[in-house]
Formats: C-alpha cells, structure tokens, sequence
C-alpha cells in the first residue's frame, strides 16, 4: 500500500472531527487526510451491516475522487431493545432526526428499564482505487445513563457511560479521553496499524468485524 493519501468519506463534520484527532495521533505524517468533496452526494446506507455501509461510503469517494478513501459506520445496540438502534443509529428517531431526537427517543424506550446495558461498535475501512481493502473493528461496552449529560463528543454520547470509565458519560469527557476509551478510537488505531503493516484485509480474525 504506498498510497498516504485518503479522502474521508464521512458526511458528519463530528465524526470528520474526531478521525483527523484519532488518525493524526495514530499515523502522525505518514497520511494526508483530504475533506471530503461537497459535490458528492451523500451514499445511501443501504447495508444491512456496519461493514456494508462503510463499504458503501468508501466505494462512492473512490469512485468520485480517485484516490483512497477511509469510511466508519458506527452502531449503538441496547441489549433490553433487542440490539436497537444498532444500523439505524442515525435515523433512529426519524430521517430527519437530530441527535437531541435519537436520544430522547433512546431514554423513553428503555424507560426505567434496570438492563441497560449498551455497546457501541465503529467499522472503520480503507478502499483503495485498485479495489483491496483494510478494515477493522471498535467496541467498546458501557450503559445508557438515566438521563442526557455533558456537552462534549455528539450523538449519543450524553447518554453512553463506558464500563471501563470512572462513570462519566462520553459527553462530559475530554476529546483525548474519549478516543483512548470508543469504539472509533479502537478501530482506527488497529486500522492505522494494519495500513502501516501494508497488510491486505484478512479473510477471518482479528481486524474483522464478528459476524
Ligand atoms: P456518515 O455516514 O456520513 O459517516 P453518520 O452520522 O450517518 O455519518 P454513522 O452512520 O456511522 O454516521 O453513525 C450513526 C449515528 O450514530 C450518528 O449519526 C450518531 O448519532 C451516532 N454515533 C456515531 N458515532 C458516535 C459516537 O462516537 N458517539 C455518539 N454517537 C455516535
């Protein structure tokens, strides 16, 4: 893999935000990280799974850009919702739905419920122009918080308190404090790793996602 230069397909300036943290700590000059262009429309996630929509989103930027393209698709599930959101994270509440709406419609579904239990998984993918791909997997486990704190990070990061924190939710941690402990965090740094160690994805293991 000679190519150090991707575009970032992501559509969200929070997540764009938090990639050029993770990969510039993770890969520092080896990489140049290209915004994505605002003339390509936004990908449809049709994917049934996490990987099938980052896989989606780098394709369309190859195919626009011609250059090398670094996607994630992030999921939270909620064990007492049966794995919800998980795919539909960002449309949880509707198409149109903000992250206030998601995570309202979050807290009123679990309601008092005492399993809260939550998980948050990130596939992060690299696609080149000749069509190989390296790709990784986050998680990282936590609960959902009885109600909304802390103003940092975005999404449902008010709500996510991560087991092996000290109790604060994502959003009432600093930006260097959240990525050492998500989802996002792991699966870049593994994906860092394995593009430095120019290894093409592998069929089955560690650096897939679990089926
Ligand atoms: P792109 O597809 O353009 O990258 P997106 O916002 O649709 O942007 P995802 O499908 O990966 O990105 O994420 C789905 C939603 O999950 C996202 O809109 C947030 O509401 C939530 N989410 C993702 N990462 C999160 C994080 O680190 N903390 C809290 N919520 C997060």
């Amino acid at each position: 893999m000679s190519t150090s230069s991707f575009v970032l397909a992501t559509a969200n300036p929070d997540k764009a935000r938090e990639l050029r943290a993770i990969l510039g700590e993770a890969m520092g000059r080896d990489v140049r990280l290209l915004g994505r262009p605002a003339e390509v429309p936004e990908v449809d996630e049709t994917g049934s799974t996490l990987e099938e929509n980052a896989r989606l989103k780098a394709v369309a930027l190859v195919e626009a850009t011609g250059i090398a393209a670094i996607a994630d698709d992030t999921g939270l599930e909620v064990a007492a919702l049966g794995g919800a959101p998980g795919v539909y994270s960002s449309r949880y509440a509707g198409e149109q739905a903000t992250y206030a709406d998601n995570v309202a419609k979050l807290l009123a579904e679990l309601g008092g419920s005492t399993d809260r239990r939550a998980r948050f998984t990130t596939v992060a993918l690299a696609r080149f122009p000749d069509g190989s791909e390296v790709v990784a997997t986050g998680i990282v486990d936590g609960e959902i918080a009885l109600s909304a704190v802390g103003a940092s990070g975005f999404g449902y990061d008010p709500v996510f308190v991560p087991t092996e924190g000290d109790g604060r939710t994502f959003a009432e941690m600093s930006p260097e404090e959240k990525h050492a402990l998500s989802h996002r965090g792991r699966a870049f740094r593994a994906l860092a790793e394995l593009l430095a160690a120019g290894l093409p994805a592998p069929a089955a293991g560690p650096g897939r996602p679990a089926p």
